[in-house]
């Protein structure tokens, strides 16, 4: 379901000088016990960012996944890039959201980094509902203009791959935009990632996803050492 945008992810992360890190076995790549569902992740070291993770999950029509997240130096303040792409194909549910993850709310900091990403809801209006947000709180390491989809794909299967590289490509042009004076120190950065660990790992729907296909254990030890190894 998600090939052509992972495809289109790593290429674009190789586009910036990304090189795949080795990372353990058991978490290049997992199955199921009975075999139905597989789930992959690679490692990335980029210049300017001190992660970037990718992960995707194959469980046929049940659950489809990609998921991203990719922490810029804590020399460098802008937001967290964070994707999450699931697809439930027997219930014809896509919940997609992308978003720049904002370290603070603050209007100098939105000013700083916001103005391209903002722009990209008014093309894609369907993008645009972060009321129906449960389990984490919208104004907690989300933006005001976060895109968030949840529905059938009819509407947005189209729309999905131009919304995705338009977040990269707008994601990518950060680097060359944080000239404005208003600055987050490093040690705050680092806090603050650490703090974004924490809250993601609290709040992150997956862990009962994830216990139900690949065990309890190897699932606690996925999301502390992989997914948020600041928790
Ligand atoms: C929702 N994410 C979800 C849900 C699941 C996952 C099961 C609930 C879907 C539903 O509505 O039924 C799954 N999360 C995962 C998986 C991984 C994960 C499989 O981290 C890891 C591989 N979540 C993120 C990131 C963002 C994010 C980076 O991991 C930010 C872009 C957002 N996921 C996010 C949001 C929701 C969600 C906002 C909706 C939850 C809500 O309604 O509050």
């Amino acid at each position: 379901m998600f090939e052509p945008l992972l495809e289109y992810l790593h290429a674009s992360i190789r586009d910036h000088e990304g090189i795949l890190i080795n990372i353990p076995e058991e978490f290049k790549e997992y199955y199921s016990s009975n075999k139905n569902s597989k789930i992959q992740s690679w490692l990335w070291d980029v210049p300017g960012f001190r992660r970037w993770r990718v992960t995707r999950l194959d469980a046929g029509e049940n659950l489809q996944v990609l998921n991203s997240v990719a922490y810029p130096n804590y020399n460098k303040d802008q937001p967290i890039m964070g994707i999450d792409l699931l697809w439930f194909g027997k219930r014809n549910k896509l919940v997609a959201v992308l978003d720049f993850q904002p370290l603070i709310q603050n209007t100098n900091y939105f000013e700083k980094y916001f103005d391209d990403f903002k722009l990209i809801k008014d093309l894609f209006p369907a993008f645009y509902n972060q009321k129906n947000m449960f389990s984490y709180e919208p104004n907690k390491y989300f933006s005001p203009w976060v895109l968030f989809y949840k529905g059938g794909i009819e509407d947005v299967s189209e729309s999905l791959p131009s919304v995705f590289s338009l977040f990269l490509k707008t994601y990518w042009g950060l680097q060359e935009t944080s000239n404005k004076k208003f600055k987050i120190g490093e040690k705050q950065v680092e806090e603050l990632q650490i703090k974004y660990d924490i809250y993601s790992f609290e709040k992150d729907p997956a862990h009962g996803l994830f216990a139900g296909f690949f065990g309890k254990e190897w699932s606690e030890r996925f999301l502390k050492e992989f997914l948020f190894p600041l928790s």
